[in-house]
């Protein structure tokens, strides 16, 4: 079996990852919110992205910290194999209890014990390999979106205590996700066995605020519907910890719709309009909404700026799940 102690930890709240921080070009402690040059721009040469520190108190509940999870990208371990960059990912399917609000805990099977999982990240062409290890009392496995051979697809079981290593190339570049193929897929789905997996184009998007959501819903008592609804993990957490977005800056929003037992949700933002990149699959933008619609599994780029400080709220148009948890709010920022 696989040694998977040297597994990085959690990231602790409070603070970005030094992998993001060296995405953004802003890695050593002394310059962040600088001025830093890109290498590779695509729009306005002496754009920048800016991002507002990680605020010190927003809360971690049952090892989830959904501040910390939108703006967290796992690059995971690269080295190089036959001239080609070979990026290592460790993943465990977990069991663990998550108290979605003050009233309700709910049995989640996950991967890293955190729900979503980590956001997984490369550039098109690498070659991604999977090191998951199935720690979570029944069979589960891991399908991703994309394209790669059928033994590969994550629809066979991993039993219980056991290593099944994934390896496909990163192809075609886009938003893709991946989750657990078990049947009743809707339950381990539901039960929170999922991520999502970015496949950069081989030119880099131009500089944004780049934040990462996930739409999720919660059957807490197996009548196959949801009864609370969360972005990223937990209920509501974004309504009470708003995201922090500098005013004027570009904001690239990843969405993703994993919500069960919903044939379809959308996606609104108060008091503008988003660029729309279907699938994040193009890098021209197809059309500018205010509202998208989108199935189970389906994801898309969004970009937008806002002009005026202020809050903003984000979330289904679906009000009744809105209100259920599945609500968020945007805190512009001059
Ligand atoms: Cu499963």
């Amino acid at each position: 079996m696989t040694d998977l102690s040297d597994r990085p930890a959690i990231k602790k709240a409070g603070r970005w990852s030094r992998r993001q921080l060296l995405q953004l070009g802003i890695a050593g402690a002394g310059v962040a919110g600088g001025a830093i040059a890109f290498q590779h721009l695509t729009r306005k040469p002496t754009s920048v992205a800016r991002i507002p520190p990680m605020p010190a108190d927003a809360p971690t509940v049952s090892n989830i910290n959904p501040m910390q999870i939108a703006r967290d990208f796992d690059y995971g371990t690269v080295t190089r194999e036959n001239g080609r960059t070979v990026r290592e990912f460790r993943l465990e399917a977990n069991t663990s209890i998550v108290q979605l609000n003050s009233a309700v805990t709910f049995n989640t099977w996950n991967v890293n014990n955190r729900v979503p999982g980590p956001t997984l990240r490369a550039t098109e062409g690498d070659r991604i390999r999977v090191i998951f290890y199935n720690k979570a009392g029944h069979s589960h496995s891991l399908h991703f979106h994309g394209v790669h051979t059928s033994e590969m697809d994550g629809v066979k079981p991993v039993k219980n205590g056991s290593v099944f290593i994934y390896e496909f190339d990163a192809n075609p570049y886009g938003v893709h996700l991946y989750h657990c193929h078990i049947a009743p897929v809707t339950r381990h789905v539901g039960k929170g066995l999922y991520g999502m997996f970015i496949i950069d184009p081989p030119k880099p998007r131009p500089p944004a605020d780049e934040i990462m959501l996930i739409m999720g819903g919660y059957d807490v008592n197996d009548d196959e519907k949801n009864e609370l609804y969360a972005f990223n993990g937990l209920p509501n957490y974004y309504m009470n910890n708003p995201i922090s977005i500098y005013k004027n800056q570009l904001i690239r929003l990843y969405v993703l719709n994993l919500i069960e037992y919903e044939a379809a949700v959308t996606f609104h933002l108060h008091a503008n309009f988003f660029d729309v990149y279907r699938t994040g699959m193009t890098l021209t933008p197809s059309e500018r909404t205010d509202v998208i619609t989108m199935g189970v599994a389906e994801r898309h780029i969004l970009e937008f700026t806002y002009g005026y400080d202020g809050k903003y709220m984000f979330h289904p148009h679906q009000d009744a799940i809105a209100e259920a948890g599945c609500m968020g709010v945007f805190e512009v920022i001059a």
